[in-house]
């Protein structure tokens, strides 16, 4: 007999219940909200019907940072743009798949710019592995009509960040300014995200780290030093870490969050501003894990969140993860 859950909290109603804390709240939010949820269960859709409809494989285009777009990067794309301009509350939209920043000029009293990577991981697509969606949201400044500015700005002065992982499951894990990480579950039967991992918090630390090896030539001598002494005998447990790399960083920041350890892309001497963006993959994965008691910084040991974006599509080194893992890795940059 299956467990019945009578306190259902689905996305829709944590929405209204978050913006009536905030007497001052207009709606804005919460209608643009509403479009983004819609965006991510459009995404689902596709994604699960990938393989039956054809989707999966090439497009025969090329996106802003020279990668080969997956027919579902367009699809998901287009349904972002299309729901962000709908909702009438985005001034402007900075997309991976996307060389320029979108400027919504019908949506002339919206208050808000969205970063967003429609499908992140979409190489893995064909193979079956988890991708995502990640998102973040600024306010745009008092009087702005939406500028570049306007999201050039440190992901200390988000207002909301999060992601969407589409697995066995679409899981939508979202957090607001100076709030808690709560994660929903797409439940297919009614089309609703549906409250499971409220206040998600990340172990203090675990052994697990998550970092492409097949890099480590080009990795500098603290990172070498650093992801070497894990795979020692640790002095408590008397045993080296686990690996654990899924090549998608949602998936590998999902697992991260749930379990614990270390996530890392660090920038390199093959790619010394590092490969994963600011905007939407480093600044919103910040947020996440530090409002789930973690850390996140560059590959200067900065914080993340504290780094301003020069372009739309910076670049920077990331570690993300527990945070006592996360201190370890700033004492090998110390020496
Ligand atoms: P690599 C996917 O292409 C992505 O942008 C992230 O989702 C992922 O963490 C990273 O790149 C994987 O990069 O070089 O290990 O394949």
């Amino acid at each position: 007999m299956e467990q019945v859950n009578y306190n259902i909290i689905t996305l829709t109603r944590f929405l209204t219940e978050e913006q009536s804390k905030h007497k001052e709240a207009t709606g804005d939010f919460t209608l643009l909200f509403h479009a983004l949820q819609f965006s991510f269960k459009s995404i689902a859709y596709y994604i699960r019907r990938a393989t039956l409809i054809n989707l999966t494989g090439l497009a025969g285009s090329s996106n802003t940072t020279g990668d080969d777009q997956k027919k579902l990067d367009v699809i998901s794309n287009d349904l972002f743009i299309n729901a962000m301009r709908s909702s009438g509350k985005c001034a402007l939209l900075v997309s991976e798949e996307e060389e320029n920043v979108i400027y919504f000029k019908d949506a002339t009293q919206a208050r808000y710019a969205v970063a967003c990577d429609p499908i992140d991981g979409s190489s893995n697509l064909d193979a079956g592995v988890s991708v995502g969606t990640i998102f973040a949201i600024h306010k745009l400044a008092e009087g702005s009509k939406g500028t570049p500015e306007d999201i050039l700005k440190p992901g200390t002065e988000l207002v909301a960040a999060g992601f969407t992982m589409y697995g066995a499951s679409a899981q939508l894990v979202i957090t607001m300014k100076g709030g808690t990480v709560n994660g929903f579950t797409l439940d297919n039967g009614v089309g609703e995200f549906i409250l499971t991992h409220p206040d998600m918090r990340l172990p203090r630390k675990r052994a697990i780290y998550s970092v492409n090896e097949g890099n480590s030539l080009y990795w500098e001598d603290p990172v070498k030093e650093y992801f070497e002494s894990l795979k020692q005998l640790q002095p408590e447990s008397k045993k080296p870490y686990s690996a654990r790399y899924i090549g998608s960083m949602v998936a590998d920041a999902y697992r991260t969050l749930l379990y614990g350890g270390i996530f890392a892309y660090p920038a390199d001497k093959k790619s010394p501003k590092g490969k994963l963006r600011i905007l939407y993959e480093c600044a919103p994965m910040a947020m996440v894990f530090e409002n789930a008691g973690g850390q996140a910084v560059n590959s200067k040991m900065e914080r993340m969140l504290e780094v301003v974006p020069e372009t739309i599509h910076d670049k920077s080194g990331i570690f993300m993860g527990s945070y006592d893992e996360v201190e370890k890795v700033k004492s090998f940059h110390k020496k």
